[in-house]
């Protein structure tokens, strides 16, 4: 299996002052069908679940354009009013020239808008964090 292995919610206790929750993932090409249903309805059932949601961290990867479960699941976190961010992460993955133009093309289907910020990020090299956390601080 060399897909993600979040199959469970994870909460990450940041000094006292709020939860970092890790859903799993949605939209892996290796995700059979029914599991991506599956998995989608624990989201969802959990996001309704839970009134104090700051922020949703929205993680897609900046290699690929939205899917349509992406698609999907920003028009929930629109529809409910929540506020988001979206992170376009393994921006390592692509040349620091085009880093930019791959978030905006990420940002033009899936929030046409431009209501909500969208921003690069590596989790492997820990490059353009200060922009995220800046949001993050921000809604909590
Ligand atoms: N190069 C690179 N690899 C990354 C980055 N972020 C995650 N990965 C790799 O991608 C793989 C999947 O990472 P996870 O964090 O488990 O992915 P996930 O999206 O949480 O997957 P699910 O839990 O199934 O939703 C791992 O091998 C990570 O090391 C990144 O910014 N850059
Ligand atoms: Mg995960």
């Amino acid at each position: 299996m060399n897909h993600g292995k979040t199959r469970q919610i994870n909460f990450y206790n940041i000094d006292d002052k709020f939860y970092f929750v890790d859903l799993p993932g949605y939209g892996y090409s290796k995700m059979s069908k029914e599991e991506q249903v599956r998995t989608g309805r624990f989201i969802e059932e959990y996001l309704n679940i839970c009134k104090n949601i700051s922020l949703i961290v929205f993680l897609i990867d900046i290699r690929h354009n939205p899917t349509e479960n992406d698609k999907l699941m920003y028009d929930y976190i629109v529809k409910n009013n929540i506020p988001a961010i979206v992170i376009c992460n393994k921006a390592d993955k692509i040349a620091i020239t085009k880093v930019d133009n791959a978030v905006k093309d990420i940002q033009r289907i899936l929030n046409p808008l431009k209501d909500l910020v969208f921003l690069p990020f590596s989790a492997e090299r820990k490059i353009y964090s200060d922009k995220v956390w800046e949001e993050i601080e921000k809604n909590i």
